[in-house]
Order: structure tokens, then C-alpha cells, then sequence
């Protein structure tokens, strides 16, 4: 899509990057080779030297690749999901499962707990936990290499690019007067990475296609253009396959030994394709050879055409991508991603904001790219792409909270396929956790502790500060629940989520512990993640068993299930301690004990899990005002992960301006030039979190009301955004203005009452369906509700103060004498002001008077028309001017008239409506003013 279609700005815009690049102007005469850039691609005028902070990802759920676009070589670091050590196949593989039982052990804990109060973590370790043996790590499946033949000594007009809209990636360069393009995607349809070479001569694309990986335990071999990469992992004896197609349009293709290589070609396409033998299922974790289906994957792509393979996954990503639309007054780029990034301060230019919108828009579409319905696993700690054969924390699956938030945007920004995976991938440990939680636990239902890995490893470590965390499970089940509060699907509930919540509530019904000091029921031994003495009770246990249990028992109810097991957790929950208490401080306590320190800055901020992902905490109360006491100490500092929680966090506190202030902070010092989240290293939470945070920041629905703009800040004075979700199964689309909303569009997916709050709800609105008839709502304070029928679109406006330019609803008076409401389905809205005699008048409270200057009104007249006079105040204030409206020839035949203003005034506007007319004078459908 070409923003500029005017070939000579484009060239001069082009011209003025290449300048800021530092780079030559380009000959008048030449093209360029790629098309300008928009405000949601990621461009670079240098190929990428590191994989970490530079290479571009592409990702189509299953596979991942990164690129690096260099000239001389290029470099196609690729990712198949499911290619993992360790697990059943590797030696001592035992699930975190207690090699032998350990009779009285917890007891023991729980015991020196309930006397002490505290225990140290390297002694809950030596106790409980036990060494990890072939946990296993995620692997790199190898790098594709292109060696081009006689690569140029230089080039210009050099650009490296992602483009959000299509998820395409593109190089582009000119050298020797020959422009060369690349361009690659990872295609979820057909499941095949497809790359295009071009040049703008024939016989210009010429390279040798080779493949490294950094493990010794694979065979390449090259039969008609076709590399096939085939191998066994030494350590767990896992198949992996991957095979590269090369499709030459002219020129010559041959296959030596290892390698491919293509003379003279005009253009090449490579069609990529892996797997391996995992399955998910327990206890073996083995399925069938993946040669066949590697091999039908790239034979069928690669009878098809470039255009075509494009096209498909083109319109797959934009099914998902375009749902959500954010404006908040971004503009396109002048400089590249990597100098957005470095001159990012937070403030007020367009070139913030423009950051600011792209690492939104990139959550997405990092989510889009490394997490699809048809995924077996979900989003690792490194999405899907690692480049080595032992990434940071094996690239695993953290369920401490890192899993956890990378599902965070899923259902607020409409990505609800994405969290397929997720699902599975809960379900899927299940039946590994059963056997951890009644032999290590001596417990029903199932369990996962702090890590986990595509085996099945639902037990423990001895790492003493992450090797405890049984809540885990249950805290993955909130995701399942929320899934159905936001689709309203029963059969989702029933036959995917509810087995597992059960499940996850069953274990804590069986392993809470009496706390001796007041009776109650409570988590022992109980770990604040990574933070701390092990106690009884930890206020993100607490606040996690609880969350399970309410949503174990509403799901139970909804499905009319389970009567004994809803008795069983009623009880439960009444003895339960809620983990909400405040401090010496004023801070929430971290602990059941007052043990909190004010200096405390861990990157954690476990016990705010009421706050945000839970909902345990509304603003306004005693313990949202601790929590944000309890923020204010931890500060705005932290890893990558920790500063998007906090986004989050304000967000839940409706704090808009700090909300954007730890998205400032995650911008300058926890993101690469790839925009990529660093925790430091890169890791792919924050990346999920900050998206989410933003979301949270526009609509948040977590107590059955659509808050719209709840925490907007005031670097985003005026903006829109489509497409955001809600529970209830409602998407939401919002315009706002000066910092308040100006419409608001409900399309909803259930016949239910529905309740929507917006600070401008205080002031004039008007409620109307698709059809533009009037939907009568109540408000209660700044909440408006109606009962709202399936499949209808229902579009609130609101008249907001300032209102330079804006068109106002003549029906939206906020007082009156004489006026009604008109309903006409020719006006604007289907309703107009009307009624109207001599004298009548009609105030707009929103409408502020200080310094207009114009006015003008659309007006209807089958009477005898008159004169409107604009007035400041009152009925009888200022007058600013007024306008004659003449017969128009019917109610619903309209005309235009306007005014100048003059005189100061302030106060609201004031319609005085003056005629000689004996019936009504005129109707008065919409009215703009300015400044
Ligand atoms: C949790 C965090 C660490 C890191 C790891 C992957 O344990 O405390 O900071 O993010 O997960």
C-alpha cells in the first residue's frame, strides 16, 4: 500500500531517510526497491550483526525464523516449536517426581512453619526439592546460509524492514545500478517459511544455499533442489526433519553434496519446512516420523505461485491482525526503528507516540507469529525463536508468571486463537501433574510447580528461590476461566476448561493447611515467588487458591454440574484467608506476617496478583490505595517482565499517566533495537505484558462492566481504537477527544444487560443502535446500562467539552424549555431537536463558550422558521451572535446556516430559539462550533 502515491514525494522523502541515514542520495533516475515504509513496519538501513537485538523475527506459530539481510551472506536463523532435549528418551528423566517418597516430609515443613512462622529457602529446598535431571531446553533447529557470488563491495539505498499490516519481511538494496529485493514469511496456512529473491535485471540473483547448526547430530543432503536437514537429537533421541525447496525462475540449479546453488537466475523462492516426533501426549511424548509430512508440506507449497503463497498468508494474518486498530496520534516515521527507539523520551511528539503504537501493534504480532489454534505448544519464554543449544532458562515454560503473561493481550485484543496452544498446553499437563500431586503432595486433582517443560515436569527442583510454586496450576487455570468470561462459550466451558479448573481447585480442597495462629485456611509451606522466607500463607498464594476456587465454583454452577464439589468449595472458600491485608505501612502485605520493607524493590510484585491478572481489588478501596502504596516502594524499575506487570498495575489503578510512564520505562531501558522486550536477556513476557497493559490502559472489563479509557493518559489527548474485547463478549470500539470519550461502538455477541463507564457518561450522551432508533439507558453516576440484544451494534456519543470542530446532536440538550426530541430518519443520529416555539431553549452542558468564534447548525423546517440565538450561561447570558433558518420545504429536507460569534463568554452553550410562527418554527438536527 503505497501512503504516497505521488511519485516526487516519494522520492523526496525516501531521499531525506537516506540523508538521515548518512547514507548516498540515490541517482534521480533510479527506482527504489522497496515501497516507503508505514507507521507500523520496523526498518533499519543496515543489515543485522546480532540475533539477540537486532535480526528481524517472522513466525507462523509452529515454525520461527530470524533475519539478518546481509549483503554478502544472508543468515536464516530458523525454529521448529517442539525441538526439545530432555524428557522421557533422555537418561533419569523422572518429571520433578521424587525419585523415592519421602513420607513426612511436607509435614515436617509445615510443622517447623507453624513454630517458627519462617523458614530459610535453601532449607525448604534441601527437604523438598531435588536436583533436575534432563529438564531439557528448547534447540535451535540450525541456520540457513545464502552465499551470493560476487557480492558487491557496496550499496545504497540499503533497508531492512517488518511490516506489522502484512508480516512480511523485506531487504532491499541497490548496487551496480541493479536493485535486489527480498522478501520472507512464515505462512500459517500450509505451515511453510517463504522467502523471494528478486533483482530488478534478469540473471541477477545467484548464491550457494547451506545449513549449520551448532549440534553434530544431523545429515544434509541436496537432491533436486531440494536441501533435507534430517537428524536425532544424541540426548533424547528425537527426529527432527527440515527441508528447504529452491524454485528458480531462469538461470541454472545444482545440487552438490550438502549444498545448492543457483547461477543467473531472475528470481528465486524457498520454501521452508520442519517438524519433529514430538507429541504431547503422556507419558511417552512420541508420535510419527515427521519426514512425510515435512516432505507433502514443501512439495505442495512449492507447486504453487509466490503471488499465491503470499496472498494466502496475507489474508490469514490480516484475519487476526486488522481485528484491533490503534490511533493515538502516531505519524509515519522519518527515521529508522532503531533511532525511534534510542531518541524515545516519553513526551509529546508524534514520533513517540509512533513508538508507542508499533510496540502495541508488535505484541500482537509477535503473539500472531509464535502461538496459532494449530500449534501443539504455546509461546515459550522466547516465543518460538532461539538461535543456540541452551538459551536462558531453557527458553522454557515459567509459570511463576511468565506464561502467564504471554497470554495476557490474548482475549482484550481479540487473538483469541492464539491461546489454542495454551490451552492444550494446560490441559496437556493435567495428567503428569495428577501423578505429582498425589505422590508427592498426597492430593487429589493436579499440580505444576514453578517451570515446566513440554514432558510433563510438573515437580520439583532444588534451585531454593523458584523450585516451590504449586500454585501454579491454578494460576493457569485463570486463563481458562477468563477465556469463557470473555466468549460466554459454554462448550468451551465445559468440555475444555471446567475438567481442568476442577482439577487445579480439587488439589488445593486436599493440601491446604489450618493455620494454628487464627484457624484459617491457608497455603503451607507458601513461597512469595522469588522473594523471601517460605511461611504459611503468602498473600499470592492466598490470593491465587482463591481465584481458583470462586471461578471452580461459578463455572460449576453455570454448568449446573457437581453439587457435592460446589458444597465442598463453598466451605472452603468461607475458611480461607483472602491473603488482603495492609501493613505497618499502608503497603499490602507481601506476607501474612507484616515483614514488608520499604526498600524492597524485587522485581515480583506477587502480592498485587489481586490487582492485576486477578480482580480481587477494585479502585477506590482501602486495598487498592495499599497496593498502590506497595508500588510506589517497589518503584519503576525492574526487568523487562516486571515493568509491563506494572503497566498493568497503574492501569488497574486507573492511573493513566503512570500507567505510560512504565511504558516510558520499558521503552528506554528494557527494549532492543528490534523492539524486542530485554529482561536482560531478551525475553518475550514483557513484550506480551507492555501489549496488555496498553489494552488495559483503553477498556478493562475485569468487573463485568466496559470501562472505557479508564487509565488514559494525557500524552494521548485525542485517539480512537477499534476492536478490543470485553467480558461478556462484547468488542468495543472508542474515539476520545481532550481526553474523554466522544463515541463509543459495543458490537455484542449475547443477549444480556450490559453496563458501560466512561468518565464523559457524567455529561450529555445518547445511546443508538445500528439503526440509529434510540436506545433508552440508565445512568448511575458514569455508568450507563441497557439491556443489549445479540448481534446488535449499539454506538453511545457523547458531547464533550471543548467541541472546537466538533458536531453536536441538537437531541443531546442537557436542560431544556419547550424542546422534545425529534425522531426523523433523515437526521443525523435519527433524531433531531425540535418542537421548538418561541422562546424555547436548549442548553449543552459539555459545550464550553469561552472563545467561539463560528457556529453552525443543519436545521429542518416545514414551519414557519426563525432565528437561533447562541448565548453564554443562561437562557438570558451573553448573546455571541445569531442566525436566521428560513423554511426548508419539510422535516426532513435540511439546510445548512452559520454564524460568526463575538464577546467573551464562559459557561455552557445556550440555544435561546426565537419566531413568530404560530406552530413550530424548525428542528435542529446537528450544530458545530469553533474557536
Ligand atoms: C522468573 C523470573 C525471572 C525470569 C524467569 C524466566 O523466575 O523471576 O526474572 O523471568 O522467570
Amino acid at each position: 500500500m503505497n501512503k504516497y502515491p505521488c511519485p516526487r514525494l516519494r522520492i523526496a522523502l525516501l531521499g531525506m531517510v537516506v540523508m538521515l541515514a548518512g547514507m548516498t542520495m540515490p541517482t534521480s533516475a533510479q527506482a527504489l526497491a522497496l515501497p516507503p515504509t508505514d507507521d507500523l513496519t520496523l526498518w533499519y538501513t543496515s543489515p543485522a550483526t546480532d540475533w539477540e537485538t537486532q535480526a528481524l523475527p517472522i513466525g507462523n506459530g509452529p515454525l520461527g525464523a530470524k533475519l539478518f539481510g546481509g549483503v554478502a551472506t544472508e543468515q536464516i536463523q530458523f525454529n521448529e516449536k517442539t525441538l526439545w532435549t530432555g524428557g522421557p528418551g533422555s537418561s533419569g528423566y523422572n518429571f520433578g517426581n521424587w525419585t523415592s517418597p519421602r513420607p513426612g516430609a511436607i509435614d515436617a515443613v509445615q510443622a517447623q512453619i507453624d513454630r517458627d512462622a519462617r523458614m530459610a529457602p535453601s532449607s525448604v529446598a534441601s527437604a523438598l526439592g531435588q536436583g533436575k535431571t534432563n529438564f531439557g531446553s528448547y534447540q535451535t533447529f540450525g541456520d540457513l546460509f545464502l552465499d551470493f557470488a560476487n557480492p558487491p563491495s557496496s550499496t545504497s539505498q540499503y533497508r531492512r524492514e517488518l511490516s506489522l499490516r502484512e508480516a512480511v519481511a523485506r531487504v532491499g538494496y541497490t548496487a551496480g545500478g541493479v536493485e535486489y529485493t527480498r522478501e520472507y514469511f512464515a505462512s500459517n496456512p500450509g505451515n511453510v517459511i517463504v522467502a523471494r529473491l528478486s533483482a530488478s535485471q534478469n540473471g541477477r540473483v545467484s548464491f550457494t544455499l547451506r545449513h549449520t547448526s551448532p549440534r553434530n547430530d544431523k545429515s544434509v543432503t541436496a537432491a533436486n533442489g531440494r536441501l533435507t536437514i534430517r537428524g536425532t537429537l544424541a540426548n533424547n533421541g528425537m527426529r527432527f526433519e527440515a527441508q528447504v525447496q529452491v524454485v528458480n525462475q531462469g538461470g541454472t540449479r545444482t545440487d552438490s553434496g550438502d549444498r545448492v546453488t543457483v547461477s543467473g537466475a531472475n528470481s528465486v523462492m524457498l520454501v521452508l519446512s520442519a517438524g519433529t516426533n514430538y507429541s504431547d501426549a503422556y507419558p511417552t511424548y512420541r508420535g510419527g516420523d515427521p519426514a512425510s509430512a515435512v516432505t507433502s508440506r514443501v512439495t505442495t507449497a512449492a507447486a504453487r505461485s509466490y503471488d499465491e503463497l503470499k496472498a494466502a498468508h496475507v489474508a490469514d494474518y490480516r484475519n487476526l491482525f486488522d481485528r484491533v486498530k490503534l490511533n493515538i496520534g502516531q505519524t509515519n516515521p522519518t527515521i529508522p526503528t532503531n533511532q525511534l527507539r534510542s531518541g524515545y523520551t516519553g513526551g509529546s511528539s508524534s514520533q513517540d507516540r509512533a513508538l508507542e503504537a508499533m510496540f502495541f501493534a508488535y505484541g500482537r504480532y509477535l503473539l500472531i507469529s509464535s502461538s496459532r489454534e494449530n500449534d501443539i505448544l504455546p509461546a515459550n519464554l522466547q516465543g518460538v525463536w532461539n538461535n543456540v543449544t541452551n538459551p536462558p532458562w531453557d527458553a522454557d515454560y515459567h509459570v511463576n508468571i511468565n506464561l502467564q503473561m504471554n497470554y495476557w493481550p490474548a482475549e482484550q485484543t481479540n487473538l483469541r486463537e492464539t491461546t489454542r496452544p495454551y490451552d492444550r498446553y494446560i490441559s496437556s499437563m493435567v495428567a503428569p501433574g495428577r501423578v505429582t500431586a498425589g505422590n508427592m503432595y498426597g492430593a487429589r486433582g493436579w499440580v505444576v510447580n514453578n517451570e515446566t517443560n513440554p514432558y510433563g515436569f510438573t515437580g520439583v527442583h532444588n534451585w531454593a528461590t523458584s523450585f516451590w510454586f504449586p500454585e501454579a496450576a491454578a494460576w493457569t487455570t485463570q486463563h481458562m476461566y477468563d477465556s469463557y468470561r470473555f466468549s460466554r462459550d459454554l462448550n468451551y466451558l465445559r468440555n475444555t476448561a471446567y475438567p481442568v479448573i476442577k482439577g487445579a481447585a480439587e488439589f488445593w480442597l486436599d493440601f491446604l493447611h489450618t493455620d494454628p495462629r487464627d484457624g484459617k485456611l491457608v497455603v503451607s509451606p507458601s513461597y512469595s515467588p522469588e522473594n523471601g522466607d517460605f511461611s504459611a500463607g503468602a498473600s499470592m498464594s492466598q490470593q491465587i487458591v482463591r481465584e481458583v476456587f470462586t471461578n471452580a465454583l461459578a463455572a460449576a454452577r453455570a454448568l449446573n454440574v457437581d453439587t457435592s464439589f460446589q458444597n465442598e468449595v463453598s466451605t472452603a472458600l468461607s475458611r480461607l484467608d483472602p491473603g488482603l491485608r495492609i501493613g505497618r505501612w499502608g503497603q499490602l502485605q507481601e506476607w501474612k506476617s507484616d515483614w514488608d520493607s520499604q526498600t524492597d524493590t524485587h522485581r515480583h510484585v506477587s502480592h498485587l496478583f489481586a490487582l492485576h491478572p486477578g480482580n480481587q481489588i477494585l479502585p477506590g478501596t482501602a486495598e487498592a490505595q495499599a497496593a498502590r502504596v506497595s508500588l510506589n516502594a517497589r518503584g519503576d524499575g525492574g526487568t523487562g517482565w516486571s515493568k509491563a506487570w506494572k503497566i498493568n498495575f497503574w492501569a488497574r489503578l486507573l492511573d493513566g499517566n503512570r500507567a505510560h510512564k512504565l511504558l516510558g520505562e520499558q521503552l528506554k531501558s528494557s527494549t532492543l533495537d528490534n523492539l524486542w522486550d530485554t529482561h536482560p536477556p531478551f525475553q518475550i513476557d514483557g513484550n506480551f505484558g507492555a501489549t496488555s497493559g496498553i489494552a488495559e490502559m483503553l477498556v478493562q472489563s475485569q468487573h463485568d462492566t466496559v470501562h472505557v479509557l479508564p487509565a488514559l493518559p494525557s500524552a494521548w489527548p485525542t485517539g480512537s481504537v477499534t476492536g478490543l474485547r470485553a467480558r461478556g463478549d462484547v468488542t468495543v470500539d472508542t474515539t476520545w477527544r481532550s481526553g474523554a470519550a466522544e463515541t463509543i461502538t459495543l458490537r455484542t455477541g449475547k443477549s444480556a444487560p450490559i453496563k458501560v463507564r466512561t468518565a464523559a457518561a457524567t455529561g450529555a450522551y445518547h445511546v443508538r443502535d445500528e439503526s440509529g432508533a434510540t436506545v433508552t439507558a440508565t445512568r448511575t453516576g458514569d455508568t450507563l446500562g441497557w439491556n443489549a440484544t445479540v448481534g446488535k451494534t449499539y454506538t453511545v456519543t457523547f458531547q464533550t467539552s471543548g467541541g472546537n470542530g466538533q458536531t453536536v446532536e441538537g437531541e443531546a440538550f442537557t436542560s431544556q424549555s419547550g424542546v422534545q426530541r425529534a425522531d426523523h430518519p433523515g437526521a443525523s443520529g435519527g433524531a433531531s431537536a425540535g418542537y421548538i416555539q418561541n422562546g424555547d431553549w436548549a442548553a449543552y452542558s459539555g459545550v464550553n463558550t469561552a472563545g467561539l468564534r463560528s457556529f453552525s447548525a443543519r436545521v429542518s423546517s416545514a414551519g414557519s422558521g426563525g432565528t437561533i440565538q447562541i448565548r453564554s450561561g443562561s437562557a438570558t447570558g451573553t448573546l455571541l451572535g445569531s442566525v436566521a433558518v428560513s423554511p426548508t420545504g419539510g422535516w426532513d429536507t435540511y439546510a445548512t446556516v452559520s454564524t460568526t460569534l463575538s464577546g467573551s463568554a464562559s459557561g455552557p452553550l445556550y440555544l435561546v430559539f426565537v419566531g413568530s410562527g404560530t406552530n413550530y418554527l424548525f428542528d435542529v438536527d446537528t450544530f458545530t462550533v469553533r474557536t
